[in-house]
């Protein structure tokens, strides 16, 4: 049985999957969940939270958790990756990455065709709880794109040519999906350099952001 994943289109932690799915070459039944569906994702592991695989063996949570699973070979080093000294510290800078990401990506996200109008409330009153209204998040812009363009240049001196290696690894999958989501928004450009090196991810990667929508 292929595994069916469950996701949305948006999700990082849903594009690392997907990222790594392509990667790895490994066929899979995609289901694309609206926002606002709580029965299937608590029905199937007993919380509203995606990406989650379901398998012979029965259904997951966790991105990294289904990383590893998929990633029978090794070819990722997950164990050895996660457990490094060094990974939470990685783990909290895709945190302060994904802060302005999200503010920034989120009013637009929902205009995308994963969302009906009723995902969309749902999504919107769901964020907006602890973001604040959408409509600001738009016009203080400026602000989250500051904090992304003073980050740029360190990020770039990382890219080496992939994330502090030379070599195509899980942290290139993680970060690549955790900014992933800026190209939704039209105000924004990535420094070229940033985007050659997410066209690489997503070439190696075999990716298509709107998976379902495009065939
Ligand atoms: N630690 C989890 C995080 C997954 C996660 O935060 N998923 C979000 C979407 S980005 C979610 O399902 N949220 C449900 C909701 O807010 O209703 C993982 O790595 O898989």
């Amino acid at each position: 049985m292929k595994p069916t994943l469950y996701h949305y289109i948006h999700c990082p932690f849903c594009v690392r999957v997907r990222m790594t799915l392509g990667y790895l070459n490994i066929p899979f039944e995609s289901v694309v969940l609206p926002y606002d569906d709580e029965a299937t994702p608590v029905r199937l592991t007993g919380k509203k939270m995606l990406p989650i695989l379901e398998t012979d063996a029965g259904a997951m949570n966790e991105s990294l958790d289904i990383m590893a699973l998929l990633d029978k070979e090794n070819k990722l080093h997950i164990k050895e990756e996660t457990s490094q000294k060094s990974f939470p510290e990685f783990e909290a800078y895709l945190n302060f990455l994904g802060s302005p990401v999200h503010s920034l990506a989120m009013p637009y996200w929902i205009w995308t065709p994963e969302f009906s109008e009723s995902s969309r409330t749902y999504f919107e009153e769901k964020k907006s709880a602890k973001r604040g209204p959408f409509k600001d998040l738009v016009k203080n812009q400026k602000q989250f794109m500051e904090v992304l363009e003073k980050e740029w240049p360190n990020l770039e001196k990382e890219l080496t040519p992939f994330y502090k290696s030379q070599n195509f690894g899980l942290k290139d999958i993680m970060l690549a999906s955790h900014i992933w989501g800026l190209y939704v928004v039209p105000e924004f450009q990535f420094p070229p350099s940033i985007h050659s090196y997410l066209q690489q991810v997503k070439a190696i990667c075999h990716f298509e952001y709107h998976l379902n929508y495009c065939k």
